[in-house]
């Protein structure tokens, strides 16, 4: 290095060629987003530089350009917002490199750029932490540090090239050969960094083992409250019907996460504060003192058109969040709890709800007999019985504030959603499925209807316009959870339009008419077209 100095200071300098002077920033600018994303998957995840940024674009993005993409790429949204910011850096870094064969001072600007645009990223994140400016500094640094010192070996290797015919001698070591060399420890070393840091995440950085002895702990615990065994008779699965509890895997999932926010039990806490006599800040092990109780409740999402299938059960495990709120001591005047996740997604859930004597709203830890998937919040999620996930089911929950209404918006409300919103009576028939053929005579009808919290207690089914035919339901579980339904009736040949209707426990029918899921979700009656035969 010193040799290599000392001809630096005394040799003539070149302009590199245009290739060299593309891979000289694409270099840096990969060295950069690979050593952030190393050293982010040592610290805290979600300030990776790439990951970083992709959250601050679906953050900035307006509503219609996050619909479209929903719509066009379906679940593949997220990869082909990475793949394309991949793209656009490539693009970037190669007009930077031939703007910089000139002005030097170019190249090393965009990658310093690149780097401060990360740490506005994760400044501007959802609950911002002194560890998350580390992997976007460090990616500055290193991107920076990696475009000069191969931009100088490249314009003297270039100079050495013209002056020595190609052979290039600096104290006895060829140029172009120390410029190769050197190119090929920062892509090696951008590649180990990368893989490194791409192994962490996606182990999870402990989150597989950190599940599993959650898991441990929950089931050595002693339950407050158990949830009553779901009886056989609660569900007609050899009708047709989906089972009564969820599967985990089977379970719908809905949230904004660009990447799955990692969040090891051990490392987690949440703060409560705001409109509150006294700030709490809880870690597992806090929650895990307090009584824990076992809860059968079923989730719906607001954006489930009629018929829709996001609505799912599950066994949770957790804490009661009203006590924990009187603890704090609320302010009566604060109406609202805004709650927030490790990745800055908010909803906002009016204090009164979560209040009410015998709600039962939860922060859970545990799901169907294991802690939470990474997918559904591990390690901590709120759970509200009667309320659209949207308003009430934040995952990765890292913050709750009181608050009011007025005084603060939240995610979906900032795009046209409701600012509050119950769960409406709905019902659905899972068999027959559409279009089916069945042979003439007596048709067996299934389905589930749900009216969270106060149940269902009657659903109606008919053919075409025929008269409404009274289902048998099957044995209600809680009224926080759906109830199953079958009918049989006596159909002709020909087709058929079969609907159902339920009805709450307040005496509410189940409305026919129809309206979207924005702004606080559809109405109207599940219909489905047979053929008898
Ligand atoms: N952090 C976070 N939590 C979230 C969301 C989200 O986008 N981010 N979506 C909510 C919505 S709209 C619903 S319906 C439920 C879905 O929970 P699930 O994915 O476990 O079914 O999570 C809620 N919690
Ligand atoms: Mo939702």
């Amino acid at each position: 290095m010193l040799t290599e100095n000392r001809a630096d200071e005394n040799g003539p300098l070149a302009l590199p060629s245009r290739s060299v002077a593309i891979l000289v920033e694409l270099l840096a600018i990969a060295a950069a987003v690979a050593s952030g994303h190393l050293v982010a998957a040592l610290v805290a995840p979600a300030s990776s530089p790439f990951v970083a940024v992709g959250d601050a674009v679906v953050r900035l993005s307006p509503q219609p350009v996050v619909e479209f993409a929903k719509s066009a790429f379906g679940t593949a949204d997220k990869p082909v917002l990475l793949a394309g910011i991949g793209v656009l850096l490539v693009l970037l870094g190669a007009v930077a490199g031939l703007a910089a064969r000139r002005r030097p001072a170019v190249g090393t600007a965009a990658v310093a750029a690149l780097g401060l645009l990360a740490v506005a990223a994760v400044l501007t994140g959802p609950v911002p932490a002194a560890a998350d400016l580390a992997a976007p500094v460090v990616a500055l640094v290193v991107g920076v540090a990696v475009q000069r010192g191969l931009d100088r070996l490249a314009r003297r290797s270039g100079a050495s090239r013209t002056g020595d015919g190609g052979t290039g001698v600096g104290d006895g070591v060829p140029r172009r050969t120390v410029l190769a060399g050197a190119s090929a420890a920062v892509a090696a070393g951008t590649l180990v960094a990368g893989g490194v840091g791409a192994t962490l995440t996606s182990s999870g950085s402990g989150i597989a083992a950190s599940r599993t002895a959650l898991t441990g702990r929950l089931a050595a615990a002693t339950l407050a409250e158990t949830a009553p065994p779901v009886p056989a008779s609660a569900a007609f699965p050899q009708l047709g019907t989906v089972p009564f509890v969820t599967p985990n895997a089977d379970f719908y999932r809905i949230d904004v996460a660009l990447t799955i926010p990692a969040v090891r039990a051990e490392d987690w806490s949440l703060r409560v504060h705001g409109r509150v006599r006294r700030e709490l800040v809880l870690t597992v092990d806090d929650l895990l003192r307090r009584p824990l109780v076992q809860r059968t409740i079923t989730m719906t999402c607001v954006s489930n058109t009629v018929g829709g299938n996001l609505v799912s059960t599950a066994d949770f495990v957790g804490v009661e969040l009203a006590p924990l709120l009187l603890e704090a001591g609320v302010d009566p005047a604060a109406d609202q709890i805004v709650s927030t996740s490790r990745d800055g997604w908010t909803a906002g859930t009016p204090t009164a709800t979560v209040l009410e004597p015998g709600r039962g709203a939860l922060l859970a830890l545990g799901m169907n007999g294991e802690s939470l998937p990474v997918e559904h919040g591990f390690p901590v999620r709120m759970v509200v019985p009667g309320l659209y996930g949207y308003v009430s089911a934040t995952k990765w929950l890292a913050d709750l504030e009181l608050t009011t209404f007025a005084e603060r918006s939240v995610y979906w409300r900032d795009r046209g959603w409701a600012e509050r919103a119950p769960i409406k009576t709905q019902c659905r028939i899972d068999a027959p499925v559409g279009f089916a053929q069945l042979p003439a005579g007596r048709v067996q009808v299934a389905g589930v209807a749900w009216a969270q919290p106060v149940g269902i207690t009657a659903v109606e089914v008919r053919a075409d316009d025929g008269p409404w035919v009274r289902a048998e339901l099957a044995t209600e579980v809680n009224p926080n959870t759906w109830r199953m339904w079958r009918a049989e009736l006596d159909l002709s040949p020909g087709s058929h339009t079969l609907t159902a209707r339920a009805t709450d426990r307040r005496g509410l029918v189940q409305t026919d008419v129809r309206v979207d899921p924005i702004p606080d979700g559809a109405t109207g009656w599940p219909s489905t077209i047979i053929t008898v035969v």
